[in-house]
């Protein structure tokens, strides 16, 4: 039997995923600075605001394989977060795991509801297929958080840039609040 090395590395230390088929994107502050309450014209355009990593292998039933690194960055005391979308199928579902920092999973749902996990290493989040889902560092550290979810699922940002999530995350001398 022949023992093969992994195709892939998850380096949780230094929050990358290695290997051939990786593909690695970084969101600009310039690119998502319609997401947050309010502008920040001290922060350069090109701020790295979150970098996502995922791999698939292929075929028919494609299963990705993910990582998201978000910064520790306030925007006028706004915290840091993705841009959030719902699944285009909203029968496919995500799981999310924590993997270093802390955060929280807003959850919204197509009726306006919304809901929030804390997200810590080792936190385990199943996000049903028909819920909205944003995540956001609430932390001083860089939050890393994998996720694992189906190709067919696809991406629906325009529902939430239409009717976005009803509420901010913000930190206050080093308080969270909810607005
Ligand atoms: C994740 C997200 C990733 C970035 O892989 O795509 O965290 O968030 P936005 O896509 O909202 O910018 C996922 O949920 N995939 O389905
Ligand atoms: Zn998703």
């Amino acid at each position: 039997m022949q023992i093969k090395s992994p195709k892939y590395i998850y380096d949780f230390f230094n929050g990358v995923i290695q290997g051939e088929n990786v593909k690695h994107y970084k969101k600009l502050y310039k690119e998502i600075d319609f997401i947050y309450k309010t502008r920040d014209n001290q922060l350069s355009p090109d701020t790295v605001m979150y970098e996502v990593y995922s791999f698939n292998e292929g075929g028919s039933n494609i299963l990705l394989w993910g990582l998201t690194v978000i910064y520790p960055i306030t925007i006028n005391g706004e915290c840091n977060m993705t841009r959030g979308h719902f699944h285009e199928d909203r029968e496919e579902p995500e799981i999310y795991f924590g993997c270093s920092g802390e955060g929280l999973l807003l959850y919204l749902d197509s009726q306006g509801k919304i809901f929030a996990e804390k997200v810590f290493k080792g936190s385990l989040h199943y996000i049903h297929g028909n819920y909205a889902h944003r995540l956001v560092n609430t932390g001083d550290d860089t939050l890393r958080v994998g996720a694992c979810w189906r190709e067919a699922a696809g991406h629906d940002y325009k529902s939430i840039d239409e009717k976005p999530f009803p509420n901010r995350v913000y930190k206050k001398d080093g308080k969270i609040d909810i607005a």
